[in-house]
């Protein structure tokens, strides 16, 4: 049973899921909380490349991949992530109804595997409103790192619903994964969820009891080498994330970045200014030689070469300095902090903590642009 896969494009509107869904045998719907690797998943399984990162909102719309799983086709919709079916920001909506749209006939929710308790929260949600649900652990790599063991048998019993752990980079440990969808689809497995959200509440009428239930789950499915696996990231996180020195570290951090890109890159620029100014006198010199007319000299040397050699020598050096720098933040797991600590900031004007990374990333064409103008 081989596994092809086919992309069919990104940023899919809901009629085109409609279309693509007709030509496929299943559709799944791939939900989870921000940044617990849904794209990851969807990449591993379509073979596509939506865009990943390592902080929350990184996927803000729909996209839809396909592929082959033993003579079947499953339409995949990577779903932007959400902590709940209740938030209110704009990707977040665009989650909350398509999987309240009933379109898939499986919605795979995707767990952080290190933070199984508080992910928990929208699965119970997703199974109050369908049944079909698959739940797939992934960062698993991560979780061995932490010491964190998880009984995926038992944590299938606890839920009612199949229940599969991946590494979404190591793309062979998604053969479970789509046998488990292809199994569930086909009939062989029934999701019977045992917790629903709605009644409990209604029971309890406190949100505080399903919160304690998802607490129990993970006591009893998950084991720690360590108890005190999470205590070093806490008192970091407590730092970075303090009123008091949280938006300081982050001008810190952010002010270097940016110092670092714009005094650095003038000595790359420099340079590759001088070498595309002497291979310009070599060209003149060539066109010379060929007897090449003045309009033709003007048009390739003077308009076109002289403006791709400006925009490289300007462009390359600071996106080669930002980027990389950038990415160390990212994979030191800094830039979802960031996104907290300019939450309430950045809501005053009806926007997302999300929204500064964008942002941050969007100086450097600011910087262009004034000099163009
Ligand atoms: N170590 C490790 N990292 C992973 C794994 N899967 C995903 N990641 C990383 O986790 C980060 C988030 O992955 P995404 O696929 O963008 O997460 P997402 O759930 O689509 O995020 P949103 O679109 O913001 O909701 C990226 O840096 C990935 O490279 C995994 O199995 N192991
Ligand atoms: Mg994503």
């Amino acid at each position: 049973m081989g596994l092809t896969s086919k992309s069919t494009g990104t940023k899919i509107l809901d009629e085109d899921i409609f279309k693509n869904s007709k030509t496929s045998d299943f559709t799944i719907g791939l939900a989870g909380n921000p940044n617990v690797g849904k794209s990851t998943v969807f990449n591993g399984l379509t073979g596509m490349h939506q865009h990943t990162g390592n902080w929350p909102g990184k996927t803000v719309s729909n996209a839809v991949g396909t592929y082959s799983y033993s003579n079947k086709t499953f339409l995949l919709v990577d779903i932007p992530g959400t902590y709940s079916l209740m938030s209110d920001s704009e990707e977040e909506e665009i989650a909350r109804n398509y999987i309240c749209s009933g379109k898939s006939d499986l919605t795979v929710v995707v767990l952080d595997a290190t933070s199984i308790e508080r992910n928990l929260n929208l699965a119970f949600q997703i199974m109050d409103i369908t049944p079909n649900v698959l739940i797939c652990v992934n960062l698993l790599d991560e979780a061995k790192k932490k010491g964190i063991h998880i009984d995926f048998e038992l944590f299938s019993e606890l839920l009612g619903v199949p229940v599969v752990g991946v590494t979404a980079r190591k793309k062979h440990t998604l053969n479970k994964l789509t046998q488990a969808i292809y199994d569930v689809c086909n009939g062989k497995i029934k999701p019977s969820p045992k917790i629903h959200f709605s009644k409990q509440t209604s029971k309890s009428n406190t949100v505080s009891e399903i919160l304690k239930k998802s607490e129990e789950i993970c006591q009893k499915v998950c084991t720690y080498q360590k108890q005190d696996y999470n205590e070093r990231d806490r008192k970091i996180d407590k730092v970075l994330t303090s009123k008091l020195f949280g938006i300081p570290i982050m001008l810190l951090f952010l002010g270097l970045i940016f110092w670092l890109t714009i005094e650095g890159a003038n000595y790359p620029s420099q340079l590759l200014a001088k070498m595309f100014s002497a291979l310009q006198n070599q060209l003149y010199s060539l066109f010379e030689w060929l007897h090449a007319p003045d309009f033709l000299t003007g048009i390739l040397i003077d308009g076109m070469y002289r403006t791709l050699a400006w925009v490289v020598s300007v462009m390359l050096p600071p996106m080669a300095i930002f980027f990389p720098l950038f990415t160390f933040l990212e994979d030191l797991g800094y830039l979802p902090r960031i996104a907290f600590n300019l939450d309430n900031c950045f809501k005053r004007c009806c926007a997302s903590g999300k929204q500064a990374l964008t942002m941050c990333m969007g100086f450097g064409c600011n910087a262009c642009r004034c000099r163009w103008m």
